[in-house]
């Protein structure tokens, strides 16, 4: 069934043409796998709105929540190929495509999250960016998904050595995965679309995400222990096809780049701002939230820098540490 599903789907992205830049109108179909109450969803609409007044509707976009046009791995690969314009994605699953990202994903990096966008929207982040080019794709801008809590079934989690023994969902990262191993559970990567299914069905005992998404996800009905650890942050990248970008008109892509860099920062305020409240929400909504002490979480993870040093490279970890002293 399901492997009918993906061929019918892959079918479907085919089926649909390219965005032509020829007509008057463009519209980018834009894939996530989020909720549309999401922080995604509210972050391209508001770009949606932007470019449509900005362009009397001649640049808009078509956005399509909760995985309809196939998990993250798979809408990456549809932008590079050009069977899909856009797709707002963790950074997480770009591991497979390229390893500059990977830094990003190392446990405990960004502290300080303001001075972190400011080295995101620098030049390293540029730099960052322009390694997908070779993948046929263009970084547009570094969103955000924000800070991952852990969250399970099983027990209140509170120090790094509870977590022994638990299976948890992971996205596909070879940085992540490595970073619970380190703390003794059971690694099990899947696509989002799976995930709440997995925990009500209990193939897995938890998984990790920015509040606002076992939020609107609902996971806190399945997995009733939320601990914040805010272990990995989570940058969202917002990708076009290269091609789909080049055939745009000089004062067209001018006009993206503006409103994208709007957008960035709206949602970024949409997710920090909507943290404090999330808390409360879980907890009305049942969820027993559990505090840590990050510094003994950090510790024990550290020996994963040790691990991927020299795959990331000690420069640009330094670099990342210090932006944000
Ligand atoms: O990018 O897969 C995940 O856990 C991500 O947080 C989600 O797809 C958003």
């Amino acid at each position: 069934m399901k492997k009918c599903f993906g061929i019918l789907l892959v079918a479907a992205m085919l089926a649909v043409p390219l965005a032509s830049v020829a007509q008057a109108k463009t519209v980018f179909r834009v894939n996530h796998t989020l909720d549309p109450s999401s922080h995604y969803q509210q972050g391209l609409l508001y770009l949606d709105k932007l470019l449509k007044e900005r362009t009397n509707g001649e640049l808009s976009l078509d956005i399509y929540h909760s995985s309809q046009l196939g998990s993250e791995r798979d809408a990456i690969e549809g932008v590079t190929m050009g069977t899909l314009e856009m797709t707002l994605t963790s950074s997480a699953p770009l591991a497979n495509f390229t390893k500059t990202f990977l830094v990003f994903d190392l446990p405990f990096i960004i502290s300080d999250r303001d001075k972190a966008y400011k080295w995101m929207d620098g030049p390293e982040g540029q730099a960052i960016l322009k390694s997908l080019e070779k993948q046929n794709m263009i970084g547009l801008s570094i969103w955000e998904n924000g800070f991952r809590m852990l969250t399970n079934s099983k027990l209140p989690v509170k120090k790094p050595e509870d977590a022994k023994g638990l299976k948890i969902r992971l996205m596909e990262n070879p940085v992540h995965l490595a970073t619970f191993k380190t703390l003794g559970a059971y690694p099990t990567p899947m696509p989002f679309g799976e995930l709440f299914t997995a925990l009500q069905q209990k193939t897995v005992d938890g998984q990790e995400n920015p509040l606002v998404i076992i939020y609107t996800s609902k996971f806190y009905e399945v997995n009733k222990y939320v601990t914040l650890t805010g272990h990995f942050y989570a940058p969202a990248i917002l990708l076009i096809n290269k091609q789909v970008w080049e055939g745009l008109t000089p004062e067209q892509r001018d006009i993206m780049t503006k409103s994208i860099a709007e957008a960035r920062d709206w949602e970024r305020n949409f997710s920090k701002e909507g943290e404090a409240k999330l808390i409360e929400d879980l907890k009305k909504g049942g969820a027993d939230i559990i505090e840590v002490d990050k510094a003994e979480w950090a510790k024990a993870l550290s020996p994963v820098y040790k691990e991927f040093e020299s795959v990331i490279g000690k420069n640009v970890i330094q670099s990342l540490i210090d932006a944000q002293k």
